[in-house]
C-alpha cells in the first residue's frame, strides 16, 4: 500500500439499476441492505405471479416501503422504481398507464424460460409485442432486456452472444429511438455491441461478472452461491467487462442483479440461479474498480450514468466507503431460513461507513 492509497472514498449516493427484492418475508429480510447504500433501485418484476400491470406495480411498491419500514429502514431515503413484466399479451395501453403512474419507469423483457420465474415471458418479441414497443418508444420509457436466447440446444455459454444477432439487432433496427438497456452483460460480445452500437442503448454490469470468471463456480467442488444467469464466463469476457465499466463510457452503469434465494434452494440438487450481493454491493464494486486501477471511475458508474440514461436527476447525498478489511458473513437471516451472500467468508477491502 502506498501512502496515497485512499482510506475513505466519498461517492455521490449511488443507485442500483437492476435489483430483485422478492416479496413477503424475503422482501423484509433484504430490502434494508439495498436502502443502506442506494437511493433508488430499479425493481425487477419477476414475482410469482409476475408484475404485469401498473396497478400491481403500485401495490408492490407499497409493500416494498412497508417492508423497509418494518425492517427499521428509512423510507424517506429509498425510492423503488418499478418495472412491468412484458408478456405476449400486454396491451399497448398499459404503457400509457405506466407512464401516468409516475412510479413505473421501465418494462422488462424476459425471453420465456431464460431465468428464474420467466415462464410467462415473451415468445415472439417483434411478432407479438410491436404495439407495446411502439408505445415505449413514444413515451420514452426504456425496455430492459434479459439478453439470452433460450433454445435449449444452444450452449449456455453462447446464449448472450447469439441474442445480439437474433434479437437485439432486429429489435433496434425496428425501433431505433427506443431506449434499450442490455441488462447484466457478461460477455465481450455484449460489451462491444453496446459500446459500438448507434442510438440509445446502455448496459448494466453486476459485481460478480466484474470480479469472477467461470472458474469461480468450481474451485474445490461445485459452488452454487456463484451460480447466476447469465452464467459467469471466461476470463477474456470478465476483462472486457472491467474495461468498459471503468472506461468512463456513459453507456455502462451499475446494476447488481442481487437475486436472493434461501440457502436450501441454492444448495440443492437443482439449485436456483442468483447471487445475493445487496449486502455488500458497493464494497464489491470498489474492489473491482480498484483492481483495475480505476477507483476514480466508480462514482460516475455508480451514480451518474444511470440517471442520465433514464432521464432522472442525480442524487444529492453521499455514501462513504472506508478501507477496513471486512469478512463477508457466512449467512444472514432470511425469513424462516437463511441466505448465503456472495463471497461468504472472504475478506473485502472496503466497507460502507456508518451514518
Ligand atoms: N439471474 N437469478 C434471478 C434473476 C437474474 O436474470 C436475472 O436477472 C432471480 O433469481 O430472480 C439470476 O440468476
Ligand atoms: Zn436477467
Ligand atoms: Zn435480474
Amino acid at each position: 500500500m502506498t501512502s496515497d492509497t485512499p482510506q475513505r472514498l466519498t461517492l455521490t449516493r449511488p443507485d442500483d439499476w437492476h435489483l430483485h427484492l422478492r416479496d413477503g418475508a424475503a422482501l423484509e429480510a433484504v430490502v434494508a441492505d439495498s436502502a443502506r447504500q442506494f437511493a433508488r433501485a430499479i425493481v425487477m418484476p419477476n414475482l410469482k405471479p409476475p408484475v404485469t400491470t401498473t396497478d400491481a406495480a403500485v401495490a408492490y411498491r407499497d409493500r416494498i416501503l412497508a417492508a423497509l419500514r418494518q425492517a427499521g429502514g428509512d423510507v424517506t431515503a429509498f425510492d423503488p422504481l418499478m418495472t412491468l413484466y412484458l408478456t405476449d399479451n400486454m396491451p399497448a395501453d398499459e404503457i400509457r398507464r405506466a407512464k401516468a403512474s409516475g412510479v413505473v419507469k421501465a418494462v422488462k423483457l424476459y425471453p420465456a424460460g431464460a431465468t428464474t420465474n420467466s415462464d410467462a415471458g415473451v415468445t415472439d418479441l417483434l411478432g407479438r409485442c410491436a404495439p407495446v414497443l411502439e408505445a415505449l418508444q413514444r413515451e420514452d420509457m426504456p425496455l430492459l432486456v434479459h439478453g439470452e436466447v433460450t433454445d435449449p440446444s444452444t450452449d449456455v455459454f453462447d446464449r448472450e452472444a447469439l441474442f445480439i444477432d437474433q434479437v437485439m439487432i432486429p429489435l433496434r433496427r425496428a425501433f431505433p429511438a427506443l431506449k434499450v438497456v442490455f441488462e447484466h452483460i457478461t460477455t465481450r460480445d455484449g460489451a462491444h455491441y453496446v459500446r459500438d452500437a448507434e442510438g440509445p442503448v446502455a448496459a448494466t454490469i453486476t459485481p460478480q461478472h466484474l470480479l469472477y470468471n467461470r472458474n469461480a463456480l468450481f474451485i474445490g467442488g461445485v459452488r452454487p452461491h456463484w451460480y447466476c444467469l447469465p452464467i459467469l464466463k471466461r476470463e477474456v469476457h470478465r476483462e472486457a467487462l472491467v474495461e468498459v465499466a471503468t472506461s468512463g463510457n456513459p453507456r455502462f452503469f451499475l446494476g447488481t442483479d442481487s437475486a436472493p434465494h434461501a440457502r436450501g434452494l441454492k444448495e440443492h440438487a437443482c439449485g436456483c440461479a442468483g447471487c445475493y450481493t445487496a449486502l455488500h454491493a458497493m464494497p464489491l464494486y470498489a474492489m473491482a474498480f480498484e483492481k483495475a486501477g480505476r477507483l476514480e471511475a466508480l462514482d460516475d458508474f455508480a451514480s451518474r450514468f444511470g440517471p442520465e440514461f433514464y432521464g432522472l436527476p442525480r442524487n444529492t447525498g453521499t455514501l462513504v466507503l472506508e478501507r477496513v478489511p471486512t469478512v463477508v458473513p457466512d449467512e444472514l437471516p432470511f425469513g424462516a431460513t437463511t441466505i448465503v451472500p456472495l463471497a461468504a467468508g472472504e475478506t473485502l477491502d472496503w466497507r460502507v461507513a456508518a451514518g
